[in-house]
């Protein structure tokens, strides 16, 4: 991976731009190289020390992706995409993060990226129709649009449990991993949450850690992951499908390269079965998103296929107990991110891995020492790693604080309710762009790449056509902003996810007004409508 150093922009100074990117991610590389495209001065502030965004903070032993390397992917190039070789069909975080690396090499991006430069606040100055932007290292960019790429899930929940400060031993959160590593071999390692992340750390660190104990609030559904090394020919192979992917992947439904092609009603019983099994054996995220569609809205079918995966997991853990814990009993499947796992539940079969449940009996405080439950039982730890998730959609975004037209704060804005147009704009914030954001599918429901893309790709044109049109201004009406909400919220009462607790629905930071943060109409859907929207001359957006 290449890491030349770019001089950044000097502390104290105060720059001029068109375009400022927050977040140098997936989402926020792409929108550089679109921006200069279109001939606009363009800069990505980043808060890490290197890019990749979400690839380069979540660097916790065993991460990796949940898709599918091939289709986790930009489609606008077809050179970037050969010249690029996967080795595996789920890449690990390592490898990830030297794609992006490798992206950004390859379209020259590096010289046009502050790292070490936090976005703090953003204010729109009326006057002069800029947006004037503070970092932390002090410089000053007076943009004309800003477009916020900073993540769904970058706002890691890191102050969790009264006693942190205090812990003798090291304390880490999973997306705060130390570039130089962590030595945890042998040690008493203890891990809160068993989230997709938690999921990743307990299989990788099961073998390393002399005590690993795991501590179970909500048990999550797993399905194995299948995973291979690809050889020479297996990469030809996957590289040789890229026009299909261009074409299919835009208009499906979650941005993957599969569809249910079943309707469970229509089967028997049997068949039923035979396509379960074939699906829950290709070992990816298929089985949750292209099974059968009515697990997403059918109480009676949703309740038939999490039998069939309680059963598959407890006949893999063959133990009453640790079946107790570690199995979903209270909500249906596919109603929570489904993660993929690699003998994560067998990990509990090792003397030295512990499964602690903390639901009736919760982490009351950290000690010097380790961790206390409310029952006043410790367990003495060397080290805690907290998988304790994020303020998804939202929390990245409230960090900094934005101040539209009057000084309109959007943390207070969405603390009221989380609203946007299209996941894309916000009435009362003119020029402010954001990818990712509460109400598209971007916010949580999609292969990201794929809906990161379509939104940078509209949020570019949308641009161009303000300015080659002579305006200098463009923000939704609070009328479109409005009817966008409640299309969501129908859409969203419809699926059975917006009824269970998870971070889908905000419930898993104390206070955050509950709605579904992801557009669960789909990524062809929402594409289409936004289409429609540019092609109509952007009506319901306000230019000027
Ligand atoms: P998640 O999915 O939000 O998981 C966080 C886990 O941490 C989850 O098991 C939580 O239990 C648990 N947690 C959080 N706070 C506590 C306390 N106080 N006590 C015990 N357990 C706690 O985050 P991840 O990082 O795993 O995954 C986020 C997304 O990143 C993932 O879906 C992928 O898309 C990538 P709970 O379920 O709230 O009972």
């Amino acid at each position: 991976m290449s890491n030349k150093i770019i001089e950044k922009t000097p502390a104290g100074a105060v720059v001029e731009l068109d375009v400022l990117i927050i977040g140098a991610g997936v989402s926020g590389l792409y929108q550089l190289h679109l921006m200069r495209e279109k001939g606009l001065t363009a800069r990505i502030c980043e808060a890490g020390s290197g890019i990749g965004g979400t690839w380069f903070w979540n660097r916790y032993p065993g991460a990796r992706l949940d898709s599918e390397s091939p289709s986790y992917q930009y489609l606008f190039s077809d050179e970037l995409y050969r010249n690029w070789s996967w080795s595996e069909r789920f890449a690990t975080q390592t490898e990830v993060e030297a794609w992006l690396n490798y992206v950004a090499d390859s379209l020259v991006l590096r010289q046009d990226i502050d790292l070490d430069t936090a976005v703090t606040s953003a204010v729109w100055d009326e006057s002069i129709l800029r947006w004037t932007v503070q970092t932390s290292r002090g410089t000053t960019l007076r943009t004309r649009f800003v477009i916020a790429c900073c993540g769904m899930l970058s706002a890691p929940l890191t102050d969790q449990f009264p006693g942190q400060q205090l812990f003798k031993g090291q304390i880490f959160h999973t997306a705060r991993w130390p570039a130089t590593g962590a030595d945890l071999a042998g040690k008493r390692v203890g891990v809160i949450g068993t989230g997709a992340t938690g999921i990743q750390v307990v299989q990788a660190l099961a073998p390393v850690a002399g005590e690993l104990t795991v501590f179970v609030r909500t048990p999550h559904y797993a399905l194995p992951m299948q995973n291979v090394r690809y050889s020479a020919v297996d990469i030809e192979a996957y590289k040789s499908n890229f026009r299909a992917l261009q074409d299919r992947l835009p208009i499906s439904f979650g941005g993957f390269d599969f569809a249910p092609e079943y309707a469970w009603r229509d089967l028997s019983p049997e068949r039923r079965l035979e396509i379960l099994e074939a699906c829950y054996a290709d070992g990816s995220l298929k089985f949750w998103l292209a099974s059968f569609a009515e697990l997403f809205v059918d109480e009676e079918v949703n309740a038939e296929i999490s039998a069939f995966i309680r059963a598959k997991m407890r006949a893999r853990l063959n133990d009453d107990r640790l079946s107790e814990i570690l199995v979903p009993a209270d909500y249906g499947f596919g109603t929570r991110r489904v993660p993929l796992e690699n003998g994560f539940l067998e990990a509990f079969l090792q003397p030295n891995v512990h499964a602690v449940p903390v639901k009736s009996n919760p982490i009351a405080a950290v000690t010097p020492t380790g961790l206390q439950l409310a029952d006043g039982t410790v367990h003495e730890l060397d080290a805690i790693i907290m998988a304790t998730g994020f303020d998804a959609g939202t929390g990245a975004f409230a960090r900094i604080d934005f101040r539209g037209r009057d000084g309109l704060s959007l943390r207070d804005h969405w603390q009221k309710g989380v609203s946007t147009a299209f996941g894309l704009q916000m009435n009362g914030f003119p020029n402010l762009f954001m990818t990712g954001a509460p109400l598209a599918p971007s916010a949580a429901l999609c292969n990201m790449p794929i809906c990161l893309q379509f939104q940078n790709e509209w949020i570019a044109d949308c641009i161009e056509h303000v300015l080659e049109n002579g305006g200098h201004v463009i923000e939704p009406t609070a009328q479109i902003e409005r009817e966008w909400v409640e299309h969501h919220d129908l859409v969203a009462d419809s699926v059975l996810m917006s009824k269970t607790d998870s971070w889908y629905v905000g419930s898993n930071v104390a206070g955050k007004p509950r709605r579904l943060l992801a557009y669960a109409g789909g990524a062809g859907a929402y594409r289409t409508r936004c289409l429609e929207i540019a092609e109509s001359g952007y009506s319901g957006f306000d230019i000027h």
